[in-house]
């Protein structure tokens, strides 16, 4: 997960910062090399003016100006630090800039992540060999402040069913197709069993050949129960159902499944906002693949136009190496994401935790 990211960035960070020093330890160490000449040559002349002319004499005033030359040397060494100016730093942000595109991540998270180094690192008096140190410790907050930190789903979920009394806490899950719904909505079963909690689901794809089995599959094997209509019935009816069922039995979650749509399909995009008016879910998650990137942005962010999501879950985060999409949907979205999808076996989701991200990411 996120292996070329980490590879990639931390390398480049390796190099550029090798650069830097390069350079200010080569300006630097001709700055030394003048003042040194400049006082050699100030002794000479002295020289020349109390007419010294014993060759022993110079001799031994040469090793006195080398000992004084290491002396410096090794002063300088210790004490060298550098600062960056704005030509620089856009000198080095370039080659950053190309290797986020590559990662996918989006441009204006992007952007947010060069004004936030910007802020910085231009002016700042860097130590010698802490160049690297200090780029990766400013993008390290930068892309901790990108993300946004998760709220806690089962707080949410005892807020209404156990301080309010009020049952069952409805979730709809909405995304494109095939971008993991109806088994993030498995997983997310198990999770909530695990944690105490009844579940039924709601069969609300009425419109994919076999999506009612494929549920219908996981719910046996979780052992819990499918409220169903007929292929092409109307998915709002059949949430309301599934909530009305949850009520008599005083079950405590009702999961939503949906059918895949395009973002770019609007009569279907507009069916979902049916589906919000009449099942008034307490959460609206957009599930998303990581492996499309920049892609599960955009869809994010039509997603959200449109029925206005509460949290992310971003699934196939086990085969994305990249993590354009982990790193910039939360911001574009300001949504956070809850959950990653690492796999297709039910224990394959993870809470999603910024420090695990940031670490995974080689921050
Ligand atoms: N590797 C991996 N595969 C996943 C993950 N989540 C889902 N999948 C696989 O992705 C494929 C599609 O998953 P579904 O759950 O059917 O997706 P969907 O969004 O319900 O699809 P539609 O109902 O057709 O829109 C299946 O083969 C899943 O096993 C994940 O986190 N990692
Ligand atoms: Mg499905």
């Amino acid at each position: 997960m996120f292996n070329f990211f980490k590879k990639k960035i931390g390398s480049f960070f390796k190099k550029s910062s090798k650069e830097v020093e390069k350079k200010a330890e080569k300006e630097a160490e001709k700055e030394i090399k003048e003042e040194i000449k400049k006082e050699a040559k100030e002794k000479v002349e002295k020289k020349e003016e109390k007419k010294e002319t014993k060759k022993e004499e110079i001799r031994e005033e040469k090793k006195e100006e080398e000992k004084e030359k290491k002396g410096l040397f090794k002063k300088f060494r210790e004490k060298f630090s550098y600062k960056l100016n704005e030509d620089e730093f856009e000198k080095i942000f370039s080659g950053l800039e190309e290797l986020l595109i590559e990662s996918n991540v989006a441009m204006e998270a992007i952007d947010f992540i060069k004004d936030e180094l910007k802020k910085e690192i231009i002016g700042s008096e860097i130590k010698k060999g802490k160049i690297k140190e200090k780029l990766e410790e400013a993008m390290a907050k930068a892309l901790d402040e990108l993300l946004v930190e998760p709220f806690d789903l089962i707080e949410r979920i005892n807020e209404k069913i156990k301080k309010k009394k009020e049952k069952p806490y409805v979730i709809c899950f909405f995304g494109i197709n095939g971008s993991g719904k109806t088994t993030t909505i498995a997983k997310l079963v198990k999770y909530l069993q695990k944690k105490k909690f009844s579940c039924v689901l709601a069969a609300s794809d009425t419109f994919r050949a076999a999506s009612i089995e494929q549920l219908e599959k996981h719910a046996s094997k979780l052992g819990v129960k499918v409220i169903k209509h007929q292929y092409g019935a109307d998915p709002a009816a059949v949430a309301y159902d599934a909530i009305a069922h949850a009520k008599s039995k005083a079950i405590d979650i009702v999961l939503v499944d949906t059918a895949g749509r395009m973002h770019t399909q609007n009569n279907l995009m507009n069916e979902m906002g049916k589906i919000v008016r009449v099942a008034k879910p307490d959460m609206k998650i957009f599930v998303g693949e990581a492996i499309v990137g920049n892609d599960a942005v955009e869809q994010a962010k039509t997603f959200n136009e449109k029925i206005g999501i509460d949290a992310i879950i971003l699934s196939k985060a086990d085969i994305d190496e990249k993590a354009g999409a982990t790193i910039s949907v939360s911001y574009i979205t300001k949504k956070p994401i809850l959950f990653l999808g690492i796999g297709q076996e039910y224990k394959d989701l993870e809470a999603f935790d910024k420090r695990k991200v940031l670490k995974g990411l080689g921050f």
